[in-house]
């Protein structure tokens, strides 16, 4: 029998280093994993730094996964491609290569020690949303349409790159 898939959305952000090629190579693995297919990638987006103000710029983009496998295996799965991406992390909302995050998981709201689905503050952040809404706005996310959420917010400084994400293909 087919195991059901879910569709999945996630955040990557960084701001040291290669950070596209990070992504590009964290989508590559996750892609790589068995039932995990990598489906839509955002644009990339240059976003000002939120939490920490003094430290360069991000770079920031979403993905949409499906997958079926159960969202803490999916956690895991999305710590190591970061952890092969070469993340280093200095400090809580400081620089980093490269920050996954689970966004939703079909519309599962997940409450445990390791993970928070709807990711609690997606909602105010324009750098999360911006990107999201070119692969999701009309999904309702924790009964949020993405689109929605994404105009009430201060979307200032975020600038379109030219940098593209490959869809990975099927390893
Ligand atoms: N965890 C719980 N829920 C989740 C979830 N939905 N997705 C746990 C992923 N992880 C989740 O994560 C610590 C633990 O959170 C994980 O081990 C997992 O068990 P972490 O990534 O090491 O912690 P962190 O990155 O310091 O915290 P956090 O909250 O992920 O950082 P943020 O909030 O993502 O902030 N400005 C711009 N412009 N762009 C950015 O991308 N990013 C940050 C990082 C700050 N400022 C930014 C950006
Ligand atoms: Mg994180």
């Amino acid at each position: 029998m087919m195991p059901e898939t879910v569709s999945a959305l996630i955040a990557l952000g960084g701001n040291i280093g290669d950070v596209a090629g990070a992504m590009q190579s964290a989508l590559g693995r996750l892609h790589a994993e068995p039932g995990m297919s990598v489906v839509s990638v955002s644009p990339i987006y240059s976003t000002p730094p939120w939490g920490i103000t003094e430290q360069p710029r991000f770079l920031n983009a979403c993905a949409e996964v499906e997958t079926s496998i159960p969202p803490h295996v999916l956690l895991q799965r999305v710590l190591a491609a970061e952890r092969g991406a070469g993340r280093r992390r200095l400090r809580r909302w400081g620089p980093r290569t490269l920050d996954i995050d689970i966004l939703a998981y079909g519309d599962q709201a997940i409450e445990s020690p390791t993970l928070t689905v709807p990711h609690p503050r997606m909602f105010e952040r324009a750098f999360v949303l911006v990107p999201l809404a070119d692969i999701a706005g009309e999904r309702v996310i924790g009964g949020r349409r993405v689109s929605d959420a994404l105009s009430a917010l201060d979307t200032s400084g975020i600038i379109r790159t030219d940098d593209l994400l490959s869809l990975p293909r099927a390893a």
